[in-house]
């Protein structure tokens, strides 16, 4: 039988796409962050948002290494452009 470990063929590793609390980035510009870069419905983004406000820490999506690190690269730069210091990371997903 052909098996991953003789044929070098593998899934490609995923990694999560997370957001870290702060205590000065606007709650509403959270939520448009999660809708606007990971497709959330305002319902979803706003349970998202305040999952992240109370445990530090929240996952927006599952992707592939080069999406994930597009993903955080946007959240980071917009951001940025609204003088926020929202932190977006990414993480191999074991
Ligand atoms: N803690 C922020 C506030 O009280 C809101 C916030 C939520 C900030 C999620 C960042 O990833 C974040 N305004």
């Amino acid at each position: 039988m052909l098996e991953a470990r003789h044929t070098g063929i593998h899934r490609p590793p995923l990694y999560k796409v997370l957001l870290l609390n702060d205590d000065f980035t606007p709650m509403d510009f959270v939520v448009l962050v999660l809708q606007k870069y990971f497709g959330m419905s305002s319902e979803r983004a706003t349970q998202i948002m305040f999952q992240v406000h109370r445990e530090g820490m929240g996952m927006c999506g599952v992707f592939t290494k080069d999406i994930a690190s597009t993903k955080v690269e946007q959240v980071i730069s917009y951001a940025r452009q609204h003088q926020h210091p929202l932190a977006c990371v990414m993480e191999e997903n074991e």
